[in-house]
């Protein structure tokens, strides 16, 4: 009976060293593949869920090891990201205490700045965070027929975004091919990231929050600082500069910044979903369309995004404006550090008013029913 018993279990243990060996072999696989995982085109929700499940373990390794590279800013503490250190001799015009934008406000009633022209040095500023010179990521999609965008948005970025940092775009796509050959300036890259093809736009919308949760654990994080998140149907027409970092930056949506009830903002008002703000709250109402912060910060909130869309999912119900709905609820109990005014997102569909002195994004003219794979708004 011993012997017998102790045969199966050498035969058992046998068959699970071999399956724990292949097992390992298989998340291997999937700790050294990058990109590539994001191309197959039925991700099911389980499957994805396993796979974020991996990264997310195999991750824990590159933070450890991320600890060991010098530049590493957030966990090797060469500079600490926030801190303002200036540079000794620089010249830059005397801040005035009495003198500034009277016409705007430029504090939230949570003490952050709101930022528009005028309410800082771009040399004082830009010195400030080059001596830190963090790793900026830039993540934008541009799924079916949005990677016309890609080269205005591409170019123009480098002629006003971050100008002299280091800089990736991050460019998720289902059509590789479609990537446009931009010249960039120094340290600055694009690195292609394959998402499958979508039959919604809804779906390439909140997709956003699961492909970039997941390629921030897989790879981004080891590659960044600071890292923001945009649309990719817009262009770059003035500065946008080191004024914009913070923990959490948010911008203020040109349609809602001013002379709008907060109980007439566009957030969800559904009490079902997880997106809900009741009437009688709320502080601005912010775009999705272009957010920025620490590494980790956006990672907690673009993956909070994406987990309570989940939650809305299972339920039926999609937030009136998918991701920018989950954002605003976000932000209303966890304060941005900064605001950023309209002037970092503004569109072509509108004038600009006399308080937008400087207009640095704007949002195409665009045919919604010719360019999404489900036509219009
Ligand atoms: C608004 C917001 C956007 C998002 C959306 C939610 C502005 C300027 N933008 O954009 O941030 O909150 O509403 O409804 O307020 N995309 C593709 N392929 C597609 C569809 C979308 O790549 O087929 C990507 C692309 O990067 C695009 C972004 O998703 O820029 C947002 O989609 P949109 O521009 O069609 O949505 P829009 O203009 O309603």
């Amino acid at each position: 009976m011993f012997r017998s018993f102790s045969r199966t279990n050498v035969f058992a243990i046998l068959v699970s060293v071999l399956l724990f060996s292949g097992a390992l072999y298989i998340y291997s696989g999937y700790s050294h593949s990058d990109i590539s995982l994001f191309q197959s085109k039925d991700f099911s929700k389980t499957e994805s869920n396993a796979i974020i499940t991996n990264i997310v373990e195999v991750k824990e390794d590159l933070t450890t090891a991320g600890c060991v590279v010098k530049d590493n800013l957030n966990n090797c503490g060469k500079w600490s990201i926030g801190e303002l250190k200036s540079e000794v001799g620089l010249k830059y015009a005397q801040p005035n205490t009495l003198k500034g934008r009277t016409d705007v406000n430029s504090v939230t009633n949570w003490n952050a700045p709101l930022v528009w022209e005028g309410t800082f040095d771009p040399v004082v500023i830009d010195s400030i965070y080059k001596r830190m010179d963090p790793r900026i990521a830039v993540v934008v999609f541009a799924v079916g027929k949005y990677t016309r965008f890609l080269k205005g948005f591409l170019e123009s970025g480098e002629k006003y975004f971050l100008v002299d940092f280091r800089v990736t775009y991050y460019v998720f796509t289902d059509n590789k091919q479609d990537v446009p050959q931009v010249r960039l300036g120094r340290n600055r890259n694009i690195s292609v990231v394959s998402v499958p093809s979508a039959n919604r736009w809804q779906e390439v919308v909140l997709g956003r929050m699961k492909w970039a949760t997941m390629a921030i654990d897989n790879h981004i994080r080891s590659e960044a600082d600071y890292l923001f998140m945009m649309d990719i149907d817009s262009v770059f027409h003035n500065r946008f500069g080191a004024e914009s970092l913070s923990r959490l930056s948010a911008v203020l949506h040109r349609g809602y910044y001013k002379n709008t009830h907060r109980d007439h903002f566009p957030y969800e008002r559904r009490p079902q979903s997880k997106a809900y703000i009741p009437a009688g709250e709320g502080d601005y109402y912010y775009t999705a369309a272009v957010w920025g912060g620490y590494l980790e910060d956006m990672y907690k909130l673009v993956k909070h995004c994406y987990t309570q869309a989940e939650e809305d999912a299972k339920i039926n119900i999609e937030a009136a404006w998918q991701e920018e709905s989950h954002l605003n609820r976000y932000l209303l109990y966890n304060k941005p550090t900064k605001v950023l005014s309209p002037e970092y997102l503004w569109s072509d569909y509108d004038a600009v008013p006399a308080d937008i002195k400087v207009v640095r994004v704007s949002q195409l003219v665009k045919n919604y029913k010719e360019v999404r794979p489900n036509g219009g708004h």
